[in-house]
């Protein structure tokens, strides 16, 4: 029998994960000597190259000596805590990384309270120490309160420790000792990591945590092993979290090596391999014995904190850029999407509207990223907190929140953040000159706040956050003051006439871009929406030629992104999303209708 170690790794976002599977694989031999591996090969989708960060979580396995290790990489952005909750109950040991500078950060507490829930001992390794601010005394101290506050028991607070430079592909057990390379934390990883549990003599037992496809054999479940055994060819029983069953055979087993995929005759207990020839195989399936099935717990991830209302686009532009238009097809793509993403849910709103619920802007705008790309086009409203009823009390999610800022910056934030209501918890100076400030706050306070934030502090703040609990609803919170610039008219929008509007707050669109009445083209500077003509020409003469125009000199409009139009709308107003564009609109489009809604609102208060 192989002798095999199962690991996660998990941390903080941008704490250098990625970087050191890289390294992992590189090290231990399994790439081929004439092999060329780009940086963080293992972020391979398109988005997570584009932006850097990773959202899917991904496995590898290397061979070390006479050991297989199965490593599988987590993301570390909040919104994709769901991710790593599910992954960490597939490994018997977690890599625990922690920037030497930045320290316990709020998703190191996330994934680390996470994996002491479970019985993990985390491998804690403290990564870039080559930086110049590191300070690796002070983050140990920071884990090891972390962990006593965490109710860590006596054998997780003997955690072992490691100092490393990813990126510079070493690790090692002290501080003193040279830099040399990995061999400290493959050591660590032999010593200090459980053997898998079970046996491969029980009555099989396996469970699904991820999805993939091929374009050959359909569905493909990457499964953890526990008991017994899989082979190629044989049958068993699919027990899906509602109970039902179904029988087929395994059409094709698949093993993973470095970041290639190959075909193997069958696995044992305590491996991790892929499993096709199920055709509606989802993430929390147990593959079991035929004869003698006995499941394993499905899968529960804590619940969505946000929703979105994503609906069909019925502005005067849809159909003119997308393909995949109307709500059948939307809802299609919605379903596919639950199928393989536990932690986010959807539910049809109405006709053609949908609600879509995950973890956080960043989830949501992922998805419908992805959307846009396969060419889908649909309109998103603001995002809202997703409200509990506990024992008649109305529940929130909170949040819990970092921000890092120069001193002088400092009472700005705490008196925002008030405004938000944020309790702050903690006021640390760094030795780099900035403070540390800690809150709790509810996540509605945080949608928006972004924006703001960098705004106030000169861009040289920086906010981290992830959810905490649920806790009783905490009452109004302040939302975005500034009225928007809202389009009068249809059709290209004219430079002449953006020109003389910048003096009414920031434009969102160039010269030429199409407009239509009730399109917010912009961020007034006062409070109140206004209604303005984005299309009025020079009146002195129609033979002027574009030409003439262009010579105008603009103000670069603030670029509309996805995220930062979820970040900026009201209630009364909607994302449009296509292909080519991204724009936001008033969700009536008629002027007189909105005026009266308007009215209505003010004497309403
Ligand atoms: N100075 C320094 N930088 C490092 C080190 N390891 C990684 N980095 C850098 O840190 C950044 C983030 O690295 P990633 O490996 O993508 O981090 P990650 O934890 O996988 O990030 P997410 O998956 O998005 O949570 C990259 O720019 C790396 O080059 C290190 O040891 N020292
Ligand atoms: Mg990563």
């Amino acid at each position: 029998m192989q002798k095999i170690k199962n690991i996660a790794v998990i941390a903080h976002v941008d704490h250098g994960k990625t970087t050191l599977v890289d390294e992992l694989l590189q090290q231990s031999g399994t790439f081929a000597a004439h092999q060329l591996v780009e940086e963080r090969a293992m972020d391979s989708d398109a988005i997570e190259k584009e932006r850097g960060i990773t959202i899917l979580s991904k496995n590898t396995a290397i061979v070390y000596g006479d050991h297989k290790i199965n490593i599988i990489d987590t993301p570390g952005h909040a919104d994709f805590g769901g991710e790593v909750e599910r992954v960490l109950k597939m490994v018997d040991g977690v890599l625990m990384l922690v920037d030497a500078q930045e320290g316990a950060m709020p998703q190191t507490k996330f994934v680390l309270k996470k994996a002491v829930e479970l019985g993990l001992i985390p491998v804690v390794v403290i990564n870039k120490i080559d930086k110049d601010g590191a300070d690796p005394e002070r983050v140990l101290d920071e884990m090891f309160d972390l962990l006593v506050a965490l109710d860590a028991n006596e054998e997780q607070l003997e955690f072992p420790v490691l100092y490393a430079a990813a990126r510079d592909g070493y690790a090692k057990w002290e501080m003193e000792d040279e830099n040399k390379d990995m061999t400290p934390l493959f050591e660590a990883i032999l010593e200090k990591v459980p053997y898998p549990k079970g046996s491969a003599d029980n009555d099989t037992q396996a469970q699904v945590f991820t999805l993939d496809s091929d374009n050959f054999v359909g569905r493909i479940g990457i499964t953890r092993v526990f008991n017994g055994k899989v082979k190629k060819g044989d049958e068993y029983l699919l027990v899906k979290a509602d109970g039902s069953k179904s029988k087929s055979r395994i059409s094709k087993l698949i093993g993973f090596k470095g970041l290639e995929r190959v075909e193997i005759q069958e696995a044992e207990a305590g491996d991790i391999v892929a499993i096709a020839g199920f055709s509606d195989i989802d993430v929390g399936d147990s593959i079991c014995d035929p004869v003698n099935p006995v499941a394993l717990d499905p899968m529960h991830v804590e619940e969505p904190t946000l929703s979105v209302i994503m609906s069909v686009n019925d502005g005067p532009l849809a159909g003119t850029e997308g393909k995949h238009v109307t709500s059948n097809k939307i809802r299609e793509r919605l379903e596919k999407e639950m199928e393989t993403n536990i932690a986010m849910r959807m539910e049809p709103t109405g006709d053609a509207s949908f609600k879509v619920s995950g973890r956080g802007e960043l989830q949501i705008g992922i998805l419908a990223e992805n959307m846009r790309r396969e060419g889908f086009e649909f309109l998103l409203a603001r995002p809202e907190v997703v409200v509990k009823e506990e024992n008649g009390v109305k529940m929130e999610p909170f949040e819990h929140l970092v921000v890092d800022v120069p001193e002088e910056f400092q009472g700005v934030a705490i008196e925002k953040l008030g405004k938000r209501k944020a309790e702050m918890t903690s006021l640390n100076p760094m030795p780099d000159g900035t403070v540390r400030l800690e809150f709790e706050i509810p996540a509605r306070g945080l949608i928006g706040f972004r924006n703001e934030f960098l705004t106030d502090t000169k861009g040289e703040g920086i906010m981290n956050h992830s959810y905490l609990e649920y806790r009783p609803y905490s009452g109004k919170v302040e939302s975005r003051t500034p009225g928007a610039l809202v389009s009068m008219d249809n059709g290209e929008a004219v430079a002449f006439s953006i020109f003389n509007l910048q003096a009414r707050g920031t434009l969102f669109i160039n010269p030429q871009d199409k407009v239509y009445s009730g399109m917010v083209i912009g961020e007034s500077a006062r409070p109140g929406d206004l209604d303005v003509n984005p299309l009025k020409g020079k009146q002195l003469t129609n033979m002027r030629t574009s030409g003439a125009d262009d010579a105008i000199k603009l103000v670069p409009p603030r670029p509309i992104t996805l995220e930062s139009a979820m970040e900026w709308i009201e209630d009364d107003e909607l994302i449009e999303v296509t292909p080519v564009s991204v724009r936001i609109r008033k969700k009536s489009l008629d002027p007189t209708v909105r005026k009266r809604l308007a009215r209505d609102k003010k004497n309403a208060k």
